[in-house]
């Protein structure tokens, strides 16, 4: 069986041209005129896209005292009603547990996944263990990627010196650290501080995790992945503190990539204030939403190339499970849903505006993170040989996000009422069509792992890396000259 993608503009992060895109057995097998197909989908006056990837997804996680409401089964759907088709969730062993032990609890959630996806592995503790295992979950599992919290002090926070030994070691694998880059000693304090003073609605979570706690500890984290000689990714950038550190490491050399999530993009601090509770609880995120200026400096960002990706931290709570923090708010699960809206709203809000083009549009959402998990051109490509993970982009197709018509499984959305314009006609995910003139057609398992071998990449940065490396004088007896 092949299906042809017919009369459509294929956009990719380089080029826009017409052709018609042949596919059968998953795969793209063919790009070029007047292409013949058993199935046809018309993409007259559409835009023919690389799928989206969402790097940074907690779909039924452990959190906060409770798990995250939306599975691999509601959070994939979402993600192909809105045009990704692939997701990368995170592997998260409570301190204590090993590496694989728990990725074979995120193996067995998986398994319904509609589209195809990955795990990032997450980091919580340190020891010897978690330092054999890393080996295996690079080498054997084809997870090339290992996240760090940099808050969460208690419970999933390192420390510097975890920080390190654990950049080194991705150093010597070939992976990629990924940070959550908050001061959590200083949150933990702001707080207290807060609760004390009676100041425990929502709003206080805002007060509580400053720009400041994230420029500190994004440029903290960017000068120990420096010493250790490795890349850094920073996920969920949502400040100019942290913009900032991000490119000046950039602009000094270091392989350093930035990630905004979408909800930073579109929502601000105003969300939190002269708000019912429900409403700021739901939008209860780390990091909180932020003011235009700091939304100003993301979108610059994106089109200066200083921002790689745009992702959504898709962790979807209920309104029930969020007023576990009334009265305290630091009990109120932290996360925010966006996997069916990602693409629609940077759209409507990116390209639709001119902040972005069609082309950059593809780059943020598919094809950057795509190179750097070392999965292109299987993934976010639109090349004959890659997987047939494809859009078929209305630009005219309009709607209304509403709690109502979402695929998620909570009880609503932190962008009810936002008119997009910009809409799958058509999702394929491995040549799979699941959404079909807008209408979504799920099958459950079909989605698959995908494996991301170790990347050769290396912090090169000029600072320090000559420093670190080069041979150094040492006084090899330790003994004054003078003799003592
Ligand atoms: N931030 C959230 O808001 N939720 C999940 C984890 C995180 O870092
Ligand atoms: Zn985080
Ligand atoms: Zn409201
Ligand atoms: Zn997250």
């Amino acid at each position: 069986m092949t299906t042809v993608i017919k009369n459509g503009t294929i956009v990719t992060a380089d080029l826009t041209y017409k052709a018609d895109v042949l596919v059968e057995g998953g795969k793209i097998t063919q790009i070029g005129p007047d292409l013949k197909g058993d199935e046809v989908l018309d993409a007259t006056g559409c835009y023919v896209m690389p799928g989206g990837i969402d790097p940074h997804t907690h779909l039924e996680m452990p959190f906060m005292g409770t798990y995250s409401a939306d599975d691999f089964e509601s959070g994939t759907r979402a993600a192909l009603s809105g045009g990704t088709t692939m997701v990368v969730d995170f592997a998260l062993p409570s301190p204590g547990q090993g590496l694989l032990d728990a990725l074979q609890m995120w193996d067995n959630k998986s398994t319904r996944a509609h589209c195809d996806y990955s795990f990032h592995m997450a980091i919580t503790w340190w020891s010897e263990q978690v330092f054999d295992e890393m080996k295996t979950v690079v080498q054997e599992r084809g997870i090339n990627t290992f996240k760090h919290f940099m808050a969460y002090k208690g419970a999933l926070m390192v420390n510097d010196d975890e920080l390190y030994a654990s950049f080194s070691r991705c150093a010597e694998l070939g992976a990629i650290p990924l940070v959550h880059a908050e001061n959590g000693d200083v949150v933990a304090e702001l707080s207290a501080k807060l609760l004390a003073a009676g100041n425990n609605g929502p709003e206080a979570h805002a007060y509580s995790r400053p720009p400041q706690v994230e420029g500190e500890a994004t440029n903290r984290a960017i000068m120990i992945a420096d010493m250790a000689g490795v890349p850094l990714y920073v996920v969920h950038t949502s400040c100019e503190e942290s913009h900032e550190a991000i490119r000046r490491a950039r602009q000094q050399g270091k392989r350093v990539w930035g990630e905004p999530l979408i909800q930073h993009l579109t929502l601000d601090e105003s969300e939190y204030f002269d708000k019912d509770w429900d409403h700021a609880a739901r939008r209860v995120m780390s990091p909180p939403f932020r003011n235009k200026q700091h939304q100003d400096s993301l979108w610059a960002g994106l089109a200066a190339g200083s921002l790689s990706v745009v992702a959504t931290d898709h962790c979807a709570f209920t309104t029930d499970q969020k007023r576990y923090g009334v009265g305290d708010f630091t009990k109120i699960p932290n996360g925010t849903g966006g996997l069916e809206d990602r693409l629609p709203m940077l759209w409507t809000h990116g390209v639709n505006t001119g902040r972005i083009t069609p082309n950059e549009f593809v780059a943020v959402t598919s094809t950057n993170i795509a190179k750097i998990l070392n999965i292109y051109p299987r993934k976010g490509a639109v090349l004959v040989g890659a997987d047939a993970d494809l859009i078929v982009w209305d630009p005219l197709r309009e709607k209304t996000i509403s709690a109502k018509t979402q695929q998620s499984a909570i009880d609503y959305n932190v962008f009810e009422g936002k008119h997009v314009k910009g809409l799958p006609r058509f999702t394929l995910t491995r040549g799979r069509v699941a959404v079909h003139d807008g209408e979504i057609r799920p099958k459950e398992g079909h989605g698959e792992f995908v494996k991301r071998p170790a990347n050769g990449a290396v912090n090169r940065a000029l600072s320090s890396w000559k420093e670190l490396t080069a041979p150094r004088p040492v006084q090899r007896s330790g003994i004054p000259a003078s003799g003592v």
